[in-house]
């Protein structure tokens, strides 16, 4: 009995360090951990984790997505140990679409996070989640309540993609580029979009059409790696 007793307790107190350890202290910021491979029956799913401050304190929580059957799920962990989580619709699977990215949407120095939703063959779809206190991780929207979605990619005859700015005057800090080449003379048209994100809602604040310009051109250039937390 005692036996049994202790190696119950035992294993409880493994689990919980193991808990500690990965969660506040083991892990570097912003570098998201590998997915883990689902090799046994009980194994738990495939998962990927990254440090970001999202409630803004200064601290970082541990932000994991997983698989959940045809979902992904996001969520957070706190220092005090509370927990949020959001599931989400996905349309492919893959280990690369758990890779949770942590931006600063809207420059605020509070983390939202990016989740992929979907890899086609050159273009992949995101998402995007900010947290809101007594809500949790709550997945951004558009002015009619939409969930918010935006793409990296286009291929050989398109270019489509999103980056962090400003804010500007009218308080956009994010912008996504849509752009089609022409098959008469190579040069690039489309639409330039910007948004400012108002509470979990990317709101719409201005959009200039281009046309005739070059590949290089800076009205076709968003890079993802400008929302990245400063
Ligand atoms: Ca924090
Ligand atoms: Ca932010």
């Amino acid at each position: 009995m005692n036996t049994v007793r202790k190696t119950m307790k035992t294993a409880v107190g493994v689990t919980t360090t193991a808990l500690l350890g990965g969660a506040m202290v083991s892990a570097p910021a912003a570098a998201a951990t590998p997915a883990t491979a689902d090799t046994e029956g009980d194994a738990p799913p495939p998962s990927a984790s990254v440090q970001a401050d999202i409630n803004g304190d200064g601290g970082p929580e541990l932000v994991t997505l997983r698989e959940s059957g045809a979902e992904h799920v996001v969520s957070a962990r706190f220092a005090d140990h509370s927990y949020v989580e959001s599931a989400f619709p996905v349309d492919s699977s893959g280990r690369f679409l758990l890779e949770p990215r942590v931006a600063d949407l809207n420059r605020d120095g509070t983390a939202e996070i990016i989740a992929a939703t979907e890899a086609g063959a050159n273009t992949v779809t995101f998402t995007a989640f900010t947290y809101v206190p007594e809500q949790g991780l709550v997945r951004i929207s558009d002015a009619e309540g939409a969930a918010f979605d935006f793409h990296d990619g286009g291929g050989a005859t398109a270019r489509v993609s999103y980056g962090c700015y400003g804010p500007d005057d009218d308080g956009a800090t994010f912008r996504i580029v849509k752009a089609q080449r022409s098959d008469v003379d190579g040069s690039y048209h489309g639409v330039r979009t910007t948004y400012a994100l108002q509470g979990d809602t990317f709101v719409r604040s201005g959009q200039d059409a281009f046309t005739g310009l070059s590949e290089e051109a800076p009205e076709l250039q968003a890079d993802p790696a400008s929302c990245d937390p400063s």
